[in-house]
């Protein structure tokens, strides 16, 4: 890999004007803060050149390119990643160290960008860095959020949601690009007119707001190439004129400005869940009007026939939130461009692809016709026309079959279903693990996949080993390269070379204490935010992602109050000493989520303040789970819980993480989890519950009762017993019923533990009882946890960036060369 010379005196110059010229003072009177801002324009000057040649390259070779659609890009802190990405990392370390500066001290002064709730914004930011890595023309397209996902602070045990000011103190990576701004419009009507025998489409009496892209540079990893990522903020059309002194002139005004504050303000902090708010479709058509828009414009400027618009452009959508893309494309082409709506159609659906990160049926997104039509009246007659023809597609090819229009109609029941559109105006649907892929076509999707077998393929997800190992945890990737060399950075599959080394016991030791370096650094972590002591020799247990009831944490933390109640009932019996993690946000108005997070910190109070069990038990919440303290857990933990109801969970990619990192997993046999297995051996992991064929076999009957395991199983019951108790909450002791009655009595769907937390405690706690034998003996766990890093190779984004490519974007591959 080629490696860009670094100038160590121009950098340090660079940092010292920076403090000068931002801020009027020299580096020793600087505030923290003011220092990463130094530095961050020093970087950002770093990448200039790069960037600047990169979109050169791509005005010349005029490669297809991808357009990412996201609502949400979950990047995380971009300075120690973009200096790894520059591999200049070490250098400019040693380069501030030089001047007094701690570089780990400055990448904690970057707020995290969290423009995205979990999986998925994380997946899209894990794609943008793989995409420049391999060298491909993307655009990421997105919506700048004044407001990220929030913060979270635990207050009496209670979460308590803080807004993410994460660009208060200016943001040093952004450009702002006000003079390619696009103009969106929402409301209105469309009056019709006939023009020489051709209807013209004329949307009048709208509100309008402009979209003002917002750059940020995504380096791709020692190769020069540095892709952008787009994301749109909103501003009044035309700011205030103060002579108007029309009152509906002056109204407009004030509309017009209120419109693109509100438009822009806040992620959704939903997960899996559609709550159905007119903002929220509002910012789907801002950000997807801009970027195609803009998408079109660029394919303009060197090419004459917009027919062909889809050799050099691709639009990936991820999930359905940017669906009326579709719509948008189809418009801009008929009424913009003057193409025929077979000529359009024919574009937009050799253009369009669909990627689904769900089967939970809550999180489809289907939205009302009075609310949609109402907000986008042309994009709403355009989507009419696509549903009508589709409709005469499903009679042709199931005649007199209503079932079938009624199960796949894009429109029906007064709704507009945003699955159904991206699938039939998409030449590609993916799921994201093999396993969500087969449930996919067997069941979700099936009628789809009947009709058009062909669009359907798979694309497990990956994650990127250059954040999430070689940024992360520098002291095992460090170890890595000494053992196979450094390829794996962009060529993951080589740590396969690790293998030969799982049976020698300095290699052993050498692993195991790297882990015991990255649980000291984690449990700093933890006493200096929680208080906690917890103790780096014992097993770090660890369960961080969206509080979720099909994650099923509730069913982790009931397993520690019966390994609680365990120790209390035979304290002499022998016990290994478990510290079990979790970090997790509930969305705000997702109650029972938040009373599991009550419930975790409840038994934590207990537990590690009971000085009767010797600290053999810990529970720690981690406050604020984020990319950039995730990167620490991962590096810290020994287990890796993955316990989703099977079928439930899409892929997970922090199964993924773990493992990298030398974690084993302890799961169930469910989205990409099946397929780690796979990859390191059913020996090397932990895998208990029902199957996904076994669950939604279950489902299908009805579900279960439970209350025959409760009237069995004495353990189970006493846990149970003890959210009613007051065991957890002596002043309240009915805090908990809620989480009882959930899982007893009626817990959604209108049964008990739909979930089957119950049903699979057992097999949970036995797999738990096998994580404690196996850790006891070190050097089979060392071999293990080897095992799972060597075999993740599968497991980079790279793979699945390069898949997509070949199945379904076909670009072409850029190389960008620099004049040093
Ligand atoms: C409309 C509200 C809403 C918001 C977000 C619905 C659905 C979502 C996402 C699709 C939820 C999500 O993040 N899904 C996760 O996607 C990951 C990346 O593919 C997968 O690894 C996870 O399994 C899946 O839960």
């Amino acid at each position: 890999m080629a490696k860009r010379t670094f100038n160590k005196e121009f950098f340090i110059r660079s940092v010292k004007y920076n403090v000068r010229t931002l801020f009027r003072k020299e580096i020793e009177e600087a505030t923290e803060q003011q220092i990463f801002q130094a530095v961050g324009y020093a970087v950002k000057d770093a990448i200039m050149d790069a960037w600047i040649a990169t979109q050169k390259e791509y005005e010349k070779s005029d490669p297809k390119i991808v357009y990412y659609m996201s609502m949400e890009f979950l990047m995380g802190r971009a300075l120690g990643n973009n200096l790894i990405n520059l591999t200049f990392y070490d250098e400019v370390k040693e380069a501030l160290e030089e001047i007094g500066l701690d570089l780990n001290m400055i990448e904690d002064q970057e707020p995290d960008a969290a423009l995205g709730n979990g999986g998925l914004g994380r997946l899209a930011a894990c794609f943008m860095d793989s995409l420049a890595t391999l060298g491909y023309a993307a655009y990421g397209c997105g919506i700048r959020y004044r407001y990220g996902m929030f913060k979270q602070q635990i207050v009496d045990g209670y979460q308590v949601e803080v807004p993410d000011m994460w660009l208060k103190n200016g943001n040093p990576f952004e450009l702002r690009r006000p003079e390619y701004a696009k103009t969106v419009k929402f409301g209105g009507y469309v009056r019709i007119e006939n023009h020489n025998g051709k209807n013209v489409f004329i949307q009048e009496g709208y509100q309008s707001v402009l979209a003002v892209p917002v750059d940020l540079p995504i380096v791709g990893y020692g190769n020069n190439v540095i892709n952008t990522l787009r994301i749109w903020d909103a501003e009044a059309v035309n700011s205030f004129e103060l002579d108007r002194f029309d009152k509906g002139e002056y109204e407009k005004a004030v509309e017009q400005e209120n419109l693109a504050r509100n438009l822009v303000e806040v992620l959704y902090p939903n997960d899996n869940h559609m709550a159905g708010k007119e903002l929220r479709l509002k910012q789907q058509y801002f950000f997807v009007s801009a970027s195609v828009q803009e998408a079109i414009a660029k394919y303009k400027k060197n090419h004459s026939d917009i027919r062909k618009f889809y050799e050099k452009a691709t639009f990936q959508l991820n999930d359905t939130h940017p669906t009326v893309a579709v719509a948008e494309l189809m418009r801009i082409l008929m009424d913009e461009e003057g193409l025929e709506w077979d000529e359009a159609w024919d574009v937009t659906t050799k253009t369009c692809a669909y990627t689904n990160h769900t089967i939970m049926a809550e999180a489809l997104e289907k939205w009302p016709i009075e609310l949609f039509s109402r907000l986008l009246p042309r994009i709403y007659q355009i989507v009419e026309e696509i549903n009508r023809r589709f409709v005469i597609e499903i009679q042709k090819q199931y005649p007199n079959n209503y079932e079938k229009v009624k199960k796949m109609a894009i429109i029906m029941d007064g709704q507009v279903k945003m699955a159904h559109l991206a699938i039939v105006a998409g030449y590609s649907v993916n799921g994201v693990a093999k396993l969500h892929t087969e449930i996919l076509k067997k069941r979700e999707l099936k009628d789809f996949y009947e009709m058009m077998p062909q669009k359907f393929n798979n694309k497990t997800n990956g994650i990127t080993q250059r954040r999430f190992l070689l940024h992360g945890n520098p002291l095992l990737a460090k170890w890595v390269t000494e053992h196979v060399g450094d390829e794996w950075i962009t060529d993951l599959p080589r740590i396969k070379g690790l293998a030969v080394y799982v049976d020698d016991e300095k290699a052993q030791h050498e692993f195991m204490n790297i882990k015991y370096q990255n649980k000291v650094r984690l449990a700093k972590y933890i006493k200096e935010h929680n208080g906690i002591d917890v103790d780096p020799r014992s097993i770090f247990d660890v369960q961080v992602k969206r509080l979720h009831e099909y994650k099923r944490q509730l069913m982790n933390i009931l397993h520690v109050m019966y390994l609680y109640n365990q120790i209390k009932e035979h304290p002499e019996k022998d016990f290994y000493p478990r510290t079990f993690i979790f970090g997790a946000k509930a969305a705000a108005g997702y109650m029972r989520a938040k009373l599991t997070i009550k419930l975790i910190n409840s038994v934590a109070d207990v537990v590690n303040n009971d000085a009767s069990i010797n600290g053999k038990l810990k529970v720690v919440f981690i406050e604020d789970y984020r990319v950039s303290n995730a990167e620490w857990i991962f590096a810290a933990a020994d287990v890796s819980e993955q316990i989703s109801t099977a079928s439930k969970e899409a892929s997970g990619t922090g199964n993924m993480k773990f493992m990298l990192n030398g974690a084993v997993t302890l799961g169930t046999m469910d989205g990409a989890n099946v397929e780690i297995v796979e990859e390191v051996g059913e020996e090397n992991a932990f895998i208990f519950g029902m199957s996904a064929d076994e669950v939604i076999d279950l489902e299908s009957k009805g579900g279960y009762d439970p209350s025959q395991l409760f009237n069995t199983d004495q353990e189970i019951r006493h846990v149970l017993m003890q959210l009613i108790n007051g065991e957890y909450a002596p002043n309240d002791p009915e805090r908990f019923r809620e989480l009882y009655n959930a899982l007893l009595i009626d817990g959604g769907y209108n049964r008990p533990d739909p979930y089957f937390i119950l049903k699979d405690f057992r097999s949970y706690a036995d797999a738990q009882r096998r994580v404690e034998e196996a850790y006891r003996d070190e050097k089979r766990w060392a071999k293990m946890a080897m095992l799972n890093v060597a075999h993740s190779g599968k497991f980079t984004s790279d793979r699945t960036i390069q898949e997509y490519v070949d199945d379904i974007w076909k670009l072409d591959k850029v190389t960008v060369k620099l004049e040093e």
